[in-house]
């Protein structure tokens, strides 16, 4: 990890396009994906990573738009934000759209270098956070639980949310870590842009 986090990359990040099948996502270079149930602050994380106040858009209607949203890192790597999920009213067709788009670019994308899955964490790992996890593992990538919103919660209360998440996710393999965060306080901002920009960098 550098001293300075890749903060000045991170700053620099920009919109580069958006895709609806993964045909036609550039196939050279590395990428890191952004997953997440609707309503996690997938959105809110980006921009606090990249210290922009709407770089990333929620949209107005979840689960209208499956698209991946492409962001530049530098000119050899790619942020990924994929379509949010669990939204209660998205029809089935919708949702069987977002599990085929999901899978195959997990399972068949050669870019891909790592999963970030966002998670509120007063409510970590539901049934389809543990499907995104399992999926990303299948495809052999290295997964990041990221227990966001945690200014909600106490300190002790966060630590323990935390202990449950890395205790259940070690029990699958080695290959999964968790961390807390707070898109809206900065808390772990640091640590996280060294993090990722070390996977980044394939370092
Ligand atoms: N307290 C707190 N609120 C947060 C945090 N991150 C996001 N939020 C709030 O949670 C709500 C959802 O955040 P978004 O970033 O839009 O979530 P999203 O996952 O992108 O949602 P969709 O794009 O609609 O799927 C917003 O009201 C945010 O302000 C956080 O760390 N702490
Ligand atoms: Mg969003």
């Amino acid at each position: 990890m550098t001293d300075d986090h890749y903060t000045a990359r991170w700053r620099g990040c920009s919109f580069l396009t958006s895709v609806g099948r993964i045909e036609q996502l550039p196939g050279t270079g590395r990428e890191l994906a952004f997953a997440g149930r609707s309503n996690a602050g997938k959105s809110s994380v980006l921009n606090s990573l990249c210290g922009q106040k709407a770089l990333a858009r929620t949209s107005a209607t979840p689960g209208r738009t499956q698209l991946i949203n492409l962001f530049t890192w530098d000119e050899d790597a790619r942020l990924a934000d994929l379509p949010g999920y669990g939204f209660a009213k998205a029809p089935q067709k919708v949702r069987q759209e977002w599990a085929y788009l999901v899978q195959s670019y997990f399972e068949q994308h050669q870019p891909l270098i790592g999963v970030v899955v966002i998670m509120d964490v007063r409510r970590p790992l539901t049934v389809l956070d543990r499907q995104m996890v399992a999926w990303a593992r299948a495809g052999g990538l290295p997964v990041l639980c990221l227990l966001n919103k945690a200014d909600k919660l106490s300190r002790g209360a966060g630590l323990s949310a935390l202990a449950g998440v890395r205790r259940e996710m070690a029990e699958q393999d080695a290959g999964i870590e968790a961390a807390l965060y707070s898109a809206k306080t900065g808390a772990n901002l640091d640590w996280l842009r060294g993090r990722l920009g070390d996977w980044l960098r394939g370092s």
